[in-house]
């Protein structure tokens, strides 16, 4: 047999909010259904069932919107719990296939098959035999792509969607991926899309064959990514848990030094936001965080305080750093340095995302992936804005500091394309930037 090139499955839920309310509730199963918020509410739509997909409705559209377009769907609201059960599940389920299973999101999932050909048959056997089981098991539908690496099993399982079996080999990029939308890529936003269609090439094949002097000149060093994408080079190896830092943290040095307590505590919000990000990316959600100062005079002291509950979110990290920073009375010093460190990652934030704190962690999930996007000034935390003070955070250090309400302000200069979703609640429009430079 020949197992020498991976054989790589992307796992893709359809439609997994809507799919688990008609799994619970046989009777919606067949209806539109719009996940997101009642009938009359101001959210919106976190997903829909393909029946209401039928009508237009699209993730991210207002639930307004949605009953306009689709008055007869049925409109519920987010359980979370009950997705990240299923999602428990699903995972559970995919480790009996192999153990190489990379976590992607709530509902996608890579596998790893490489190995099992010999145990369970060719690829394509073990993706049928894996619909079969998460159908019997959960009552759910997915799709799922095949493919040598992780770019062509994605795209496979996307252009499979909903409820099949893609395959997508190296004899593919010359053939079928020529004719697909650029955007088809993954990795190739909207906004990278109209700066291709500029330059004329909407297909695959056009960003395969274009010189790549003219991608150059366009995209400078994203060129060679692009073309890679074109060539459906990928990642071919899933990522096993990284060696988890022991502490992540940022600090800043001021062009001038600072005493005025208003930028003191706007920038520890800043660096305490970038620090709870890294955390996040990591995986990791820390209990106790580090605040550092240097005065003019070089004197350097620190304050830490460590808390029984996970610090999860930006918003609960800011206000444990503000607290610490209460503490420390800098007065009418003049500060040089300020810093923000998180440490003791005993819990893997993604476990909290799943089932704790998810609504306040999708929150900061969802802000990482406008920061990933559109880059670190799209949306701040403004928590420190206004002279606000994390309330709680000063007085309860072992309970776990009380979270200041999530409030995020778009950064200046925001092309404001944030995508509502799951965690669309909590954004609230204009605000100033913050002045920190690290
Ligand atoms: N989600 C959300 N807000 C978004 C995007 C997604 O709340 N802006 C949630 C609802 C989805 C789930 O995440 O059910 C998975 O996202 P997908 O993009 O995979 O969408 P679906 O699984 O709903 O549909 P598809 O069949 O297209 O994968
Ligand atoms: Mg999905």
């Amino acid at each position: 047999m020949f197992v020498s090139q991976r054989a790589l499955l992307h796992v893709d839920m359809d439609a997994f909010f809507a799919a688990v309310e008609q799994a619970r509730r046989p009777e919606l199963r067949g209806l539109p259904v719009v996940v997101g918020g009642e009938r009359g509410g101001r959210g919106v739509v976190s997903t829909c069932s393909y029946e209401a997909r039928a009508f237009g409705v699209r993730t991210a559209m207002p639930i307004g919107q949605a009953v306009r377009l689709c008055p007869q769907a049925v409109f519920l609201p987010v359980d979370m719990k009950a997705y990240a059960a299923a999602h428990h599940r699903l995972v559970e389920l995919f480790r009996t296939v192999t153990d190489l299973v990379e976590v992607v999101s709530i509902d996608e999932a890579r596998l790893d098959v490489t190995g099992s050909r010999l145990l369970f048959g060719p690829p394509r056997a073990i993706a049928r035999r894996l619909q079969e089981q998460v159908h019997d098991a959960c009552g759910l539908g997915c799709s799922i792509g095949i493919g040598p690496n992780v770019l062509l099993a994605k795209l496979a399982a996307e252009l499979a969607k909903p409820g099949g079996i893609g395959e997508l080999g190296e004899a593919d990029v010359r053939g079928r991926l020529r004719d697909l939308p650029v955007g088809e890529l993954h990795g190739v936003g909207p906004a990278t899309e109209e700066r291709l269609a500029a330059l004329g090439l909407t297909t695959v094949g056009m960003l395969q064959d274009v010189p790549f002097a003219v991608l150059a000149a366009a995209f400078g060093r994203g060129a060679h990514g692009l073309r890679q994408l074109a060539f459906g080079r990928g990642v071919t190896t899933l990522r096993r848990a990284p060696a988890a830092p022991k502490s992540v943290g940022h600090e800043t040095t001021f062009s001038e030094d600072v005493n005025d307590a208003e930028t003191l505590r706007r920038t520890l919000v800043a660096l305490a936001d970038r620090a709870a990000a890294d955390a996040r990316r990591h995986g990791l959600a820390p209990h106790t965080v580090t605040v550092k100062v240097r005065f003019s005079t070089f004197h350097t002291v620190t304050r830490r305080r460590t808390s029984a509950r996970p610090l999860a979110t930006a918003p609960a990290v800011a206000a444990a750093a503000l607290g610490l920073l209460d503490e420390l009375a800098v007065g009418a010093r003049w500060v040089r340095l300020l810093g923000v460190v998180v440490s003791s990652f005993r819990h893997g934030a993604s476990q909290l995302t799943l089932d704790d704190g998810w609504r306040e962690v999708a929150l900061a999930e969802a802000v990482d992936r406008v920061h990933r996007r559109y880059g670190s000034g799209a949306l701040r935390l403004a928590g420190g804005l206004g002279g606000r003070r994390g309330p709680g955070a000063a007085t309860a250090p072992e309970s776990g500091p009380g979270e200041p309400p999530p409030l995020f302000a778009r950064g200046a200069g925001d092309p404001a394309t944030a995508r509502p979703g799951v965690a669309g609640r909590g954004f609230a429009a204009a605000s100033r930037a913050l002045p920190a430079r690290t």
